[in-house]
């Protein structure tokens, strides 16, 4: 311990320089300065520069910590995002695959209110999910075939009893799309699609008079619910045309 009053010598001893001649005491003095400016210099350096290397290491600890935490964390991480990456492209390709099909769907809807009101415009008349159009005029059974192909139909193709009635219910004779113009005695509907639910009237179908008669009208006995004819091809009919929707 050093103060103005004394100056600690090799032994550690304290000498009071009050009581030293004045050569002595400015050599003590000298000396004094001398070792202070030393210690008052190199021990707060000395100090900052521990302070500082133990800065460094704990730095450095810790940046190897943070490194190894990061090589351990980071391959889990990477993992995790990769798998919600691919759920979520998965999730977003099922979407699109969603898209794709209500987009055809609308079109679908679309295409088919226009045809609607198309077909409704036009007079026809709808039931069951077809719509239908009879003739003001009389054709034969192939010119009536062709003509309902013009306007993207075909002769009615009567598949069940309920379409019967309906078709009944409208009290014309008309041609239907039944003939059995390729093998005689075997009936078939225009979409080559052979007869099983079948309405002849009594006695039909009967080549009456030893005629041939191919091709297949709804015959004037409405009051009865079974009223198909064969009659002659050739033979002028309104006719009836069926679009299915
Ligand atoms: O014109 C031919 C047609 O004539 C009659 O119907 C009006 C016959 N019906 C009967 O004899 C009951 C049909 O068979 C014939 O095709
Ligand atoms: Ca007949």
């Amino acid at each position: 311990m050093l103060n103005m009053k004394g100056h600690e010598d090799e032994s550690g001893m304290v000498l009071d320089i009050r009581n030293l001649s004045s050569p002595a005491r400015s050599a003590a003095l000298n000396r004094f300065t001398d070792e202070s400016v030393e210690v008052a210099t190199s021990v707060p350096g000395r100090k900052l520069h521990k302070w500082v290397a133990g800065s460094f290491c704990l730095l450095c600890i810790l940046q190897a910590a943070l490194n190894v935490s990061l090589r351990l964390a980071l391959p889990l991480q990477q993992d995790s995002m990769k798998k919600e990456l691919e759920e979520q492209k998965r999730q977003l390709d099922y979407m699109a695959s969603q898209v794709n099909v209500l987009t055809n769907e609308r079109e679908e809807l679309k295409r088919k209110l226009e045809d609607f009101a198309h077909y409704a415009q036009q007079g026809w008349l709808y039931f069951n999910g077809s719509f239908y159009y009879i003739s003001s005029i009389a054709k034969s059974w192939q010119d009536s075939r062709d003509n309902c192909s013009q306007r993207g139909a075909v002769l009615a193709i009567i598949s069940s009893r309920e379409e019967q009635e309906f078709i009944r219910q409208q009290q014309k004779v008309m041609w239907i799309g039944l003939t059995d113009r390729e093998t005689e005695g075997v009936w078939k509907w225009v979409d080559e699609t052979p007869l099983t639910a079948s309405f002849w009237y009594s006695g039909e179908p009967n080549n009456f008079k030893g005629r041939n008669e191919d091709c297949v009208v709804i015959n004037h006995y409405y009051s009865n619910e079974n009223n198909w004819n064969d009659a002659v091809c050739e033979n002028e009919y309104s006719w009836l045309c069926e679009k299915h929707m």
